[in-house]
């Protein structure tokens, strides 16, 4: 069956046209103005943006972390996300230390194959380091897992810099890609200690003891070893401008770094962990939320192209699940939703208040993201032999996020009351309409994406 979308303006990352897209089963044909098919079904578009898929490469559905279990799951998190217009999430597959990789992929498959609303793949955590992992990791790649990711904080996760940089190393000779979360662990720790002897014990304390300096220390330690093994890295949601200061330092010097950041770094500061009645915790995630000056930096170097990412880090957990933390903010579980809200979010505080082009949004969600974890063409664009998934997004009018209205599987939502400029209209994934004015009408339509080797 072809399908037809006429009339709306197509906008990739490095321009738009007004232009008719054919559909034909899963793949897009043709984009050009003014088509006619005598076999197709046609949908009017007109006045309508239309966008390549978003593609969220950081999201943790089902993920078992703080003693507890992330809200969101593949089949909550997936239409969620698909609501969101995001037609591919790249989710990390997480073995304790002790398993092996493999076994980490195959769990993340069960959690995932035959319930997941939008397409997914996989970038591996790498949390442990031993013979059987290195020996493990070709096998990833033909499996389609070409990314990789690596902690310099959490004790359960951490590797320390030994094998951070033998892990690079490694990313050098196999072509893979690392992403890597930068905070420096034993000062954390030391803070964490001494708010708690002083009893000082609410969500307010969270960014204390997570100051943007140890984001920026970390995130240089890793440049510099990222620089000795010689291979590019990711640094995963940056939060500081202390720490993109490190990322320019490094660049300056001709190291080849990328950068994802999160709308919450872009668009919430931390006055928001002093809410009364423990409010705070809705907001507890790390890195923390940092100052108004830090927003304004990470937009600017977004708007620059020194960012090349905007993810959500979607890690969700219920109010409930936040009071575990109630007399004690390290035991508050860290994360919020996100993957519903990237999309509108950065188009009206980004594309309609003026700070980046839609163009430049298109790029940060859909192209970059899926050259940079090996997606591209198939993925990121709206062009011919491209899979056939697609934002219709109408720009008039206004929306306003509520928790009510969202279909993530948490009982708040980080930006309640927040109004967004126009709302997604369709979102097709792969020549299917699946959602259509909020409603998504195909649950599990999701199918696991193989991705070659970063080429941004
Ligand atoms: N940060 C969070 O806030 N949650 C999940 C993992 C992470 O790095
Ligand atoms: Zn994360």
């Amino acid at each position: 069956m072809k399908m037809l979308l006429k009339g709306g303006t197509v906008i990739n990352a490095h321009g738009r046209q007004i232009a008719d897209v054919l559909i034909d089963g899963e793949r897009i044909e043709t984009v050009a103005p003014q088509l006619t098919c005598p076999d197709a079904q046609i949908v009017d578009v007109s006045g309508k943006l239309l966008f390549p898929g978003f593609i969220d490469a950081h999201t943790h559905f089902d993920l078992d972390v703080c003693n507890t279990t992330t809200a969101d799951d593949f089949y909550t998190g997936g239409r969620s996300a698909l609501r969101g217009g995001t037609t591919m999430v790249i989710d990390f597959a997480c073995p304790n230390k002790g398993e092996t990789l493999q076994y980490g992929l195959d769990l993340w498959h069960k959690k995932a194959d035959g319930r997941t609303a939008c397409d997914y793949g996989f970038h591996m955590t790498i949390d442990d380091w031993n013979e059987g992992i290195i020996a493990e990791l070709p096998k990833m790649f033909e499996q389609g897992v070409s990314s990789f990711k690596m902690y310099m904080t959490y004790p359960a996760m951490m590797i320390g810099d030994e094998a951070i940089f033998l892990a690079l190393r490694k990313m050098k000779e196999l072509g893979g890609i690392a992403g890597v979360h930068c905070e420096n662990a034993g000062v954390i720790d030391a803070l964490i200690k001494e708010k708690k002897a002083n009893g000082e014990l609410s969500p307010e304390a969270h960014p204390q003891c997570r100051p943007s300096i140890l984001e920026a220390e970390a995130i240089s330690r890793l440049l510099k070893m990222a620089k000795v093994a010689d291979v590019p890295v990711v640094i995963v949601h940056l939060s500081s401008e202390a720490g993109l200061r490190e990322v320019r330092a490094a660049r300056a010097c001709g190291q080849k770094v990328y950068v994802e950041t999160c709308p919450h770094y872009l668009l919430m500061d931390d006055s928001l962990y002093s809410k009364p009645d423990f409010e705070g915790a809705k907001y507890v995630c790390a890195p923390p939320l940092r100052k108004k000056l830090d927003n304004e930096a990470l937009w600017q170097a977004l708007a620059d192209g020194e960012i090349q990412t905007v993810s959500t880090d979607h890690c969700s957990f219920t109010l409930k699940q936040k009071a575990a933390g109630r007399d004690d903010f390290t035991k508050i579980p860290g994360g919020m939703p996100g993957v519903e809200t990237r999309g509108v979010l950065l188009y009206t505080y980004g594309v309609a208040a003026g700070r980046i082009s839609a163009e430049r949004m298109v790029e940060v969600l859909s192209e970059a993201p899926a050259k940079l974890y090996g997606a591209f063409p198939r993925k990121g664009q709206i062009a011919p032999g491209a899979d056939a998934d697609i934002v219709v997004y109408e720009p008039n009018g206004k929306t306003v996020i509520t928790a009510a209205d969202q279909v993530a599987n948490v009982d708040y939502a980080p930006y309640e009351g927040t109004e967004i400029a126009g709302h997604i209209a369709q979102v097709w994934l792969r020549g299917k309409l699946s959602v259509e004015e909020g409603k998504v009408l195909e649950d599990r339509g999701g199918r696991y994406i193989p991705r070659g080797k970063s080429n941004l």
